[in-house]
């Protein structure tokens, strides 16, 4: 079975409670929902969490390290400003997807470089809340590349 770790950063945790325009209705309790009901349909084992704390992210990245086979993170805010974050990152040597809610791409400037996306396999922008559910996809897709070359 898949691990896969599903990290969350800095005010995600209000999702659903400002900006719907931006990043719709849904709440995190949704989101993490839907990650865990296409889990169970699919034999894959996430771990799912946010946090507003760098530090803790970090934490977590590290705990993927030995734990996990693929993260899927949204880092939020962080995903521009953080070399901490990306230092975690190039320590997994599993695959990384990143997924925003929102086309960072086509946003503000200061939104359109990405620490995660120097070390992530694979990102997803501008997707919604489907995001997810296309990064755990992929995963299971790279995986059974790995394992048919094996
Ligand atoms: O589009 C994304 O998923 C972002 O990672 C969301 C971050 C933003 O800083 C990134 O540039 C793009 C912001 C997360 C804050 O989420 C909120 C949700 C609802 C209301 C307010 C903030």
């Amino acid at each position: 079975m898949i691990n896969i770790y599903i990290l969350n950063g800095p005010n995600l945790n209000l999702l659903g409670k400002r900006e719907p325009n931006i990043y719709g209705s849904n709440t995190i309790k949704d989101l993490e929902i839907l990650c865990n009901n296409y889990a169970k349909n699919n034999d894959i084992k996430i771990k799912f969490r946010q946090t507003n704390s760098e530090s803790t992210l970090v934490e977590l990245i590290q705990d993927a390290i030995d734990n996990a086979d693929a993260v899927i993170i949204n880092a939020a805010a962080l995903t521009h400003t953080s070399i901490a974050i990306l230092d975690a990152l190039n320590c997994f040597q599993g695959y990384v997807v990143e997924v925003h809610i929102s086309d960072i791409s086509k946003r503000e400037d200061f939104r359109k470089f990405s620490y995660v996306s120097l070390r992530a396999d694979s990102v997803i922008v501008g997707q919604g809340l489907d995001g997810y559910i296309q990064a755990m996809d992929k995963i299971v897709l790279e995986s059974s590349k790995i394992r048919d070359k094996g």
